[in-house]
């Protein structure tokens, strides 16, 4: 086990920040974002990173959180579901008063009447439409607030990550949208592009925060692309099948809302008739597969937010470089959530109860699960011995 005392916040997002920020350029609403030295804000986006100098230590001791859940148990057809159409809706899976506090939160978090590391308050002359408009997405606060990690870790959350790609699951991303009226959609995309793990295995899991629906621009997933490959931009030629497809076509310009120009939607045209609206309400979570293509739009609506909470997440024994400068192994910054793994992997820092913090220890200092402590050793057809006479004509009588 490795300890993620060393904070790397920064390293983890610098490449989600500049790959799924620029993109989104052309569409995004100008914000007024401050000038920030510990963020990495993209102000034209409204998209900002925490960064690595505001990296808590990584805490090992439980923190405050108690809070007891009935546990959600995935059922066969669920798990059917979400293999078929490539995503999953969970409807109430977290539970009303959950939401409303995460709700309250971003209310609180915007009009920065709560302190965020790595967020500056609003100019003290600004509208109350001028700070709304501040921020459309902000990646990775669970490493700064607690509340975040919390969600990201949500109990309820976790039992369906454990059943679709666990039962070991690493939680390596959060996203917070806020989506004000007028906010920017994201052009066709897939998870896995920006956050490859061998064998892949992510899964995001979006919780709504407001009712999602196409006014206020909900998501979209193309069913049935969960068999397609990651279709690489040229500069990611090889980083997720390397060689291994003949045929593999490159493609421009993934996450942008024009269509014309991000020419994976050629792939999701094949895909005609099987492009659904992800209408969702309040505790509503939909999972989906890094290869699935999904999109939203813009927020049309007059006077809706469409906030949510996003987690990225893999199978823990899934080995990934995500966020590494130098090209190491980044297993040790991810948390491991549910199960356990042979490799090395991160604690919550605010000490959320997970797999990282409960006691469990094998001889080899890796942590096995308890899925592993149940699985069988298989059916192994064991080799006979050969009977010497059994073909032997001369004992055969007819
Ligand atoms: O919520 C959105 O608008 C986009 C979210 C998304 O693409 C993702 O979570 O991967």
């Amino acid at each position: 086990m490795v300890d993620t005392n060393r904070s790397s916040v920064d390293s983890n997002l610098r490449p989600i920040d500049s790959e799924m920020g620029s993109p989104m350029m052309m569409a995004g609403p100008t914000m007024a974002m401050p000038a920030m030295a510990a963020a990495r804000p993209n102000g034209a986006l409204g998209i900002t990173n925490i960064t690595e100098d505001l990296a808590l230590p990584t805490s090992r001791a439980l923190g405050a959180s108690t809070k007891k859940y009935e546990p959600y148990r995935v059922s066969v057809n669920e798990y059917v579901t979400f293999r078929e159409q490539g995503f999953l809706i969970v409807r109430g899976l977290v539970p009303p008063d959950d939401v409303a506090e995460l709700r309250t939160h971003v209310e609180d978090l915007i009009f920065s009447r709560i302190d965020v590391p790595g967020l500056e308050p609003p100019p003290p002359d600004a509208s109350v439409a001028e700070i709304e408009k501040r921020y459309l997405r902000i990646h990775m606060l669970h490493r700064v607030l607690e509340i975040h990690e919390r969600f990201l870790l949500h109990p309820r959350v976790l039992d369906v990550l454990e059943a679709l790609i666990g039962p070991d699951v690493m939680a390596m991303q959060s996203m917070l949208f806020i989506k004000p009226p007028g906010g920017a959609g994201q052009g066709w995309h897939q998870d896995s592009y920006y956050i490859p793990t061998i064998p892949d295995s992510l899964c995001g899991a979006w919780l709504a925060v407001d009712r999602a629906d196409e006014e206020n621009g909900c998501m979209w997933f193309a069913s049935g692309t969960q068999h397609e490959p990651i279709y690489p931009t040229i500069d990611k030629r090889g980083r997720n099948h390397g060689d291994t497809l003949a045929d593999l076509e490159e493609v421009e310009q993934v996450s942008n809302v024009d269509d014309e120009v991000n020419t994976l939607s050629r792939i999701a045209n094949k895909y005609e008739g099987r492009i659904v609206p992800a209408v969702m309400d309040p505790g509503d979570v939909a999972f989906f597969g890094g290869h699935v293509l999904h999109r939203s739009k813009q927020n049309s609506s007059a006077d809706r937010f469409r906030r949510s909470f996003v987690g990225h997440y893999a199978n823990a024994r899934a080995y990934t470089r995500w966020g590494s400068r130098s090209g190491d192994q980044t297993n040790d910054q991810h948390i491991l959530a549910r199960g356990g793994t042979h490799l090395p992997f991160g604690y919550p820092r605010f000490g959320t109860p997970c797999a990282a913090n409960q006691p469990r220890s094998t001889e080899d200092g890796t942590a096995d699960g308890d899925m592993a402590d149940m699985m069988g050793d298989g059916d192994m057809l064991e080799l006979t011995t050969v009977d010497p006479e059994r073909n032997d004509p001369a004992t055969h009588e007819d």
